[in-house]
């Protein structure tokens, strides 16, 4: 089975009530665009609830962190299910920036995909290699590690998408070679499979991050293995979000 593609937009914090003008755009060139891919945006936490009203049936709305309580004293935390009652149906955990500016480990990543899952969201797990990583050649032997230790037992294809953004490729306008990316997702399927079992495995989306933009998403698009993009500075302005849309 061939996964249905998914398209994220990570508004990172980014974006005030003014900034929904984007959102209203991109709501309005949504529609009829959803056939045979699925679209979601992940704005801050702040702009949840009116995010899900201008998106209602064009895109899925969707959180960048949660904690891995259901709830208590954990002050300006925010739990997979004050998500969910928003509207979300997804949230992201283990994004790099979280991993190196909040200390999260790969158990911390386990933890929070186990609580999406408690609240009936699908947990978008991050990983990727640094630099160093990937020039001293250890890139899949770090992204093997992270995904054994990051997705918790018990993934679907329902409930989980993994995407993989190398960390040097954040926001840097650079990106791997559609060769290394193929191979990367290629090792994740297979590492996936011989974990989850190969219909599992073939049904998980595996996204791609890390400087997507509208002049490369069509070449990355189309690299088999690859079931949709991670987009973080260009699904900040419609435009360019509903390009890479359409490249899918
Ligand atoms: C990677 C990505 C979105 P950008 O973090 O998750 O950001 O597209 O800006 O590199």
């Amino acid at each position: 089975m061939t996964p249905r593609p998914l398209i994220a937009g990570n508004w990172k914090m980014n974006g005030l009530l003014r900034h929904l003008t984007e959102l209203e755009a991109i709501s309005g060139a949504c529609a009829g665009m959803g056939e045979g891919k699925d679209l979601l945006i992940c704005p801050p936490a702040t702009l949840l609830s009116a995010s899900a009203g201008l998106l209602f049936g064009k895109a899925a709305i969707g959180g960048q962190d949660c904690h891995a309580e259901t709830s208590g004293a954990y002050t300006g935390d925010v739990a997979a299910e004050m998500l969910a009652d928003l509207g979300a149906t997804y949230v992201i955990v283990g994004h790099s920036e979280r991993r190196a500016g909040h200390g999260e480990s790969d158990a911390d990543v386990r933890a929070k995909a186990q609580a999406a899952w408690r609240a009936g969201l699908t947990a978008i797990i991050c990983l990727g290699e640094s630099a160093e990583d990937h020039e001293a050649g250890e890139k899949l032997r770090v992204l093997g590690a992270q995904l054994a230790a990051s997705v918790p037992d018990g993934m679907s294809a329902k409930n989980t998408v993994i995407a993989y953004e190398p960390i040097w490729a954040i926001g840097s306008g650079r990106t791997p070679t559609t060769e290394d990316i193929a191979n990367v997702h290629d090792f994740l399927r297979q590492n996936l499979a011989e974990r989850f079992g190969k219909e599992v495995a073939d049904g998980v989306r595996l996204l791609y991050g890390g400087s997507v933009k509208p002049d490369n998403a069509a070449e990355i698009l189309a690299i088999v293995n690859v079931d949709g993009a991670l987009i973080g500075g260009a699904s900040l302005k419609a435009a360019d979000f509903v390009a890479i849309c359409r490249a899918c």
